[in-house]
């Protein structure tokens, strides 16, 4: 008996908390175990290591490489502690952010060799993969209103949100590199909708691939939607 695994991408503001939350509760309406984690966190060690990452620890932000690798170190403890253990018994995990993030931030963004982050992302995953990605998009003035809409206008809440405009193209274009040499995984999602439509557009997707839903979710083809 084995559940499935989820992991919603995408720049920030874009709706993977809003979509991840919307999600889950709808299939535990089903009865389905659904257990939402994300990355950075999901645990004690890795919200740490998520802290550490987000703000300057005490001042002293971490190098390029440091970065790459705190963000391995805690998806290896998420998958460890978390992630394998509730796939095993059968739950779904929906996960925002997992290793595409990695690829996107640390390789198009920071401009890393992204062989060589393949490397590292095997090593800290074990070679896990999402059964299934949604790469939710919108554009940059959309995503920045709703940034400022949270936090007040112009102030970014966190390093990466603070990060110059020509790192956040780059990230952009790294998911959609990433998003075409993966169409069997990942759906891109345009939030640029209606948040229902954008749900209904993700609630579709995710029936069409595991109905009947349930601890023996298995990939169906033919979509009903
Ligand atoms: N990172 C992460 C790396 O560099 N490498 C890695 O390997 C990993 C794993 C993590 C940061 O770390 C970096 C990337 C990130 O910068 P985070 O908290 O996961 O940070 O990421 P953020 O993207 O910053 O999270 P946000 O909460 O800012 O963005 P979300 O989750 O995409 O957006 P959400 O759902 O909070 O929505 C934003 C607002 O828009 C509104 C919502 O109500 C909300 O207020 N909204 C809509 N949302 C969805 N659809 C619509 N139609 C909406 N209309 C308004």
């Amino acid at each position: 008996m084995t559940g499935c695994f989820i992991s919603f991408e995408g720049g920030e503001g874009c709706g993977k908390t809003t979509h991840i939350a919307l999600l889950a509760e709808r299939l535990r309406g089903l009865g389905v175990e659904t257990v939402l984690t994300r990355e950075p966190g999901g645990t004690p060690l890795c919200e740490a290591i998520r802290g550490l990452l987000q703000f300057d620890a005490g001042g002293e932000p971490p190098t390029p490489e440091a970065e790459a690798l705190l963000f391995c170190a805690s998806r290896a403890q998420l998958i460890s502690n978390v992630i394998r253990p509730a796939i095993e018994r059968g739950a779904w995990v929906l996960c925002d952010r997992f290793s595409d993030s990695t690829l996107a931030y640390q390789g198009y963004g920071r401009g890393f060799d992204l062989a060589s982050l393949r490397a590292l992302i095997d090593f800290a995953t074990g070679g896990l993969v999402p059964d299934l990605t949604f790469l939710l998009e919108a554009s940059v003035e959309t995503r920045n209103g709703r940034l400022d809409a949270r936090y007040g206008t112009g102030v970014g809440a966190d390093r990466f949100e603070r990060e110059e405009d020509d790192f956040h193209r780059r990230v952009r274009e790294g998911f959609e590199a990433i998003a075409a040499a993966a169409p069997g995984r990942i759906v891109r999602i345009d939030t640029e909708r209606p948040l229902e439509e954008t749900a209904a557009a993700i609630w579709c997707e995710a029936e069409r691939r595991f109905a009947p839903f349930g601890a023996d979710a298995t990939h169906k083809e033919g979509s009903p939607c």
